[in-house]
């Protein structure tokens, strides 16, 4: 007869009956003295690091069990972003805690419904993610292809200002609900008068640490190539550019301190356990009807009306005060590889559909030709979801006509928890896209004043 007993982290099993009684007994004290805290821990032979499992259901049956699972289990949706857009042979990523995985796992086996795990080791990922913050300067790794932390972001703020002081100003466009500064960068190479501007928003979901690390590098990049750079020069000697690096400071702050998965913001909802609204639901874009939630523990939650939260209020004022110079918003996020236009929030086509279309497919072109990797692109509700109240969809009801939102890297081996050795990559794509769309904008505008001058 053999009996395994799996030993936890130590990932291996012991067949525990093939030595003699005497034997064992010391292998057993010597067993529950090594791991005696783990015992404590784990109670039973489970995992011990949370794991992100892709699952597809194949019949409606299946999806109402996977609905329940990543409702009713501490489980993190992290692709649906909520149980009400899971639908049938849609892939579904959902992070299971190291102490509700035998349970998860149980329940699937019964009901049948296969998965494969995506990530076996989420949790080392993440510790190793956030040990990576303070690697040695020496390691040949250079800032930007590493996560920052949020007071390092801030010092980084400072630090960029000082360097270029003729071309970088901070601006502090508002601040969050615990008084965390949201200051953007305005980059501003060449002082022509009358010139237009981009805006480029980052961390508006907590967990997308993708997000900040290209706006920094967004900035690096524009200071250190232009003038070598023909694209980049072209589209700086032509716009300014205001980058906001986090626009969610509180939920970024979280992310890195209490829970890795976090997305909304650190509103206390008054009466409720539950804190946090969606700020990508939060904008006055057909605010809070269906792809948004009222519910607050709701990851979807849209807030107790438009721009309840200083966070989204702040952007929009800023937006509302510079739109006659404002051409082009973007709002980057991830993950899924994506290039998304208006609308998010109606099934209905934006009345420039088609240039904007033209834009993101050749982006997406150019992504492929370059860094043959595939994005893919088009008005959100038809490419992912209907997702109302997002800042694309309202900027672009303002009037800022070229309104983006992209998700970058990856499209579910990771998912948000990007290795930082593909921060390079996912940026350098990004990238890619800003400029194909910067300078595809640069040309219609030319176009329409001169033939304007011609008339
Ligand atoms: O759902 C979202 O807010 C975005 N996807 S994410 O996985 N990063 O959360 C998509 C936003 C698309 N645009 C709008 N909903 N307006
Ligand atoms: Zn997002």
């Amino acid at each position: 007869m053999s009996a395994y007993l799996r030993m936890g982290e130590l990932g291996q099993c012991l067949d525990i009956f093939q030595f003699g009684p005497d034997i064992m007994a010391t292998v057993w004290v010597l067993f529950i003295f090594l791991n005696f805290d783990l015992l404590l821990k784990t109670g039973q032979c489970t995992e011990t690091s949370g794991q992100v499992l892709s699952i597809t259901p194949n019949s409606q049956e299946q999806v109402e069990i996977l609905k329940n699972v990543s409702i009713h289990y501490q489980t993190v949706l992290w692709q649906p972003v909520s149980s009400d857009y899971i639908k049938e042979q849609t892939q579904v990523h959902l992070y299971v805690p190291a102490n509700s995985s035998q349970t998860v796992n149980d329940l699937l086996h019964r009901h049948s419904i296969t998965y494969e795990v995506m990530l076996s080791n989420a949790d080392e990922i993440i510790e190793m993610q956030m040990r990576n913050d303070s690697t040695d300067p020496r390691s040949g790794v250079t800032f930007y292809q590493r996560y920052h932390t949020l007071e390092d972001i801030y010092d980084w703020i400072n630090r960029t200002a000082k360097d270029y002081p003729d071309t970088v100003k901070v601006i502090l466009v508002g601040s969050s609900h615990e008084k965390r500064p949201l200051y953007a960068l305005k980059l501003s190479l060449n002082s022509r008068p009358n010139k237009k501007a981009m805006w480029i928003d980052c961390g508006i979901h907590a967990r997308e640490w993708i997000s900040p690390a290209f706006c920094l590098f967004f900035v690096h990049y524009s200071l250190v190539f232009y003038n070598q750079n023909q694209a980049m020069t072209q589209i700086l000697d032509n716009m300014d550019v205001y980058v906001l690096p986090v626009m969610n400071p509180d939920g970024y702050k979280y992310t890195w301190t209490n829970d890795r998965m976090w997305r909304k913001n650190r509103f206390p909802k008054k009466g409720t356990p539950c804190i946090g609204v969606d700020l990508n639901r939060n904008f006055d874009a057909n605010w809070c009807t269906r792809g948004a939630s009222d519910y607050p523990c709701s990851e979807i939650y849209c807030g107790a009306f438009p721009e309840s939260e200083p966070e989204s209020q702040a952007v929009a004022n800023f937006l509302r005060s510079h739109k006659d110079s404002i051409q082009i918003y973007l709002s980057i996020h991830s993950y899924s590889q994506m290039l998304l236009m208006p609308y998010s929030c109606t099934m209905d086509e934006a009345e420039n559909h088609s240039e904007l279309y033209e834009m993101v497919k050749q982006a997406a072109e150019n992504i492929r030709r370059y860094y043959r990797n595939i994005y893919t692109y088009g008005p959100g509700a038809k490419t992912i979801y209907l997702a109302p109240g997002g800042s694309d969809d309202w900027a672009h009801m303002l009037g800022i006509k070229y309104s983006f939102t992209f998700e970058l890297q990856d499209r579910g081996r990771y998912g948000f928890l990007l290795p930082p050795s593909h921060i390079q990559g996912a940026c350098n794509e990004a990238l890619t896209a800003v400029k194909t769309i910067a300078l595809k904008v640069m040309e219609k505008s030319q176009a329409s004043t001169s033939s304007r001058q011609t008339v």
